[in-house]
């Protein structure tokens, strides 16, 4: 078993072209067909032209990221049906063009989340990070959302109160494009369709169609999902891989039911086929301080179908993204006991997920979370890494 290096890009909606990430070193890419509204079915026709476009630089499409799941199959609505219809048919044409793995996520309304994306690290560098207390400034002074002052700790909302007064409109307005814009805007999900001229409204809106939904709806709802389409997922001989929550807690009182042990334990014994897998990401799961990263890669290898690897550091009250080789011991044991359980594999892919900013990097305006040179330093990394351990 061989892990093969990848980056992820956004197709046309990128500024680093097929060429650089070639020269970079990558052997794959993984991607999505980006321009695609959510739901509608991915054809044959389309997903081909964008594989050939990918072949031709040189490179190689065989995990997609992501395919997402329309928000009425997770709130369970009726129309559900139909976007579940798309799922299948979009799958089944993946397939049917060579791609192995459908990455994708179950969280409601928003994706990645974070509060900072200019944390100051060492050497000048800067990464993306995530505070409750702005979050708590946030959703109780700015959304002012019903109830949102007891989902936090006392000292964090006085603390929360006092950074307010520190904030002219000009930071208000930045803290609020940061969670809800920053990380959302790009990656196929309601909040990038959301009109960034009425955020809040729009925002409060969106919460609200989650009235009723806690974690045993949303629960069974991805149950309901997960049972129509990972049968027709190992009849296509394609494998589906969820993404962990991240941050890996409930945010905003959405449920989120991605985060702990107990998840994905719930989640792998409801459909015990392989091919209803997880995409394993270090840094998302990491930022939980009683999730042990090493016993999950063993706990369940023959699920994981695709990797993101960087690590997170915690910080008082939050994380912020580490360097990819931040914990190497973990590293180590992770990429040992998944090539050792995956027998049954040829070849896993991996991204470094996410980069810090670096050099070049702070004069070209990327997509938070995906500058060039920061995430080419990852892929280096991670590269000699796998190399020198012979992992
Ligand atoms: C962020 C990514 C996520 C991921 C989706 C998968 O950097 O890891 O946006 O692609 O959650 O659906």
């Amino acid at each position: 078993m061989e892990f093969i290096g990848s980056l992820r890009w956004f197709g046309n909606n990128d500024r680093i072209t097929l060429e650089q990430i070639r020269q970079g070193g990558a052997r794959e890419v993984v991607t999505a067909l980006h321009e695609k509204p959510i739901g509608a079915v991915w054809e044959k026709e389309e997903i081909t032209a964008l594989l050939e476009r990918i072949r031709a630089a040189g490179l190689d499409w065989t995990v997609v990221e992501s395919l997402p799941v329309h928000e009425d199959i997770k709130k369970g609505k009726p129309e559900r049906e139909r976007w579940i219809e798309n799922y299948i048919a979009s799958l089944q044409n993946l397939a049917a063009c060579g791609i192995r793995v459908i990455c994708y996520n179950f969280m409601p309304l928003l994706d990645w989340v974070r509060t900072d994306l200019r944390y100051p690290v060492a050497g000048g560098r800067d990464a993306l990070a995530f505070d409750w207390k702005c979050l708590a400034l946030f959703d109780i002074f700015l959304l002012k959302r019903v109830g949102a002052a007891e989902c936090y700790p006392e000292a964090w909302v006085s603390d929360a109160a006092r950074m307010l007064e520190t904030l002219d409109e000009e930071g208000i307005q930045q803290l609020i494009h940061t969670i809800l814009k920053g990380t959302q805007s790009f990656v196929n999900g309601p909040m990038g369709e959301l009109d960034a001229a009425d955020l809040m409204v729009g925002f409060n809106e969106l919460l609200a169609s989650y009235d009723g939904i806690g974690t045993a709806e949303l629960r069974s709802n991805y149950r309901y999902f997960l049972d129509r389409v990972v049968p027709e997922a190992a009849r296509a001989n394609i494998y589906l891989a969820v993404h962990p929550d991240d941050p890996p807690f409930s945010i905003f009182g959405l449920p989120r039911i991605m985060s702990t042990t107990e998840d994905f334990a719930w989640l792998t014994s409801i459909q015990p086929l392989p091919h209803n897998g997880i995409t394993f990401c270090t840094g998302s799961l990491g930022s939980r301080a009683d999730m042990d990263l090493p016993a999950f890669a063993k706990k369940y290898a023959d699920r994981i179908h695709f990797l993101h690897l960087r690590f997170t550091e915690l910080t008082e009250s939050g994380f912020f993204e580490a360097d990819h080789l931040s914990r190497p011991k973990d590293l180590k044991l992770i990429l040992k006991t998944l090539k050792e359980r995956s027998s049954g594999k040829d070849a896993l892919v991996f991204r470094p997920d996410h980069g810090q900013r670096m050099l070049h990097d702070f004069d070209v305006d990327y997509h938070p979370g995906y500058p060039l040179l920061g995430r080419l330093k990852g892929l280096f990394e991670l590269d000699a890494f796998i190399k020198a351990y012979s992992v």
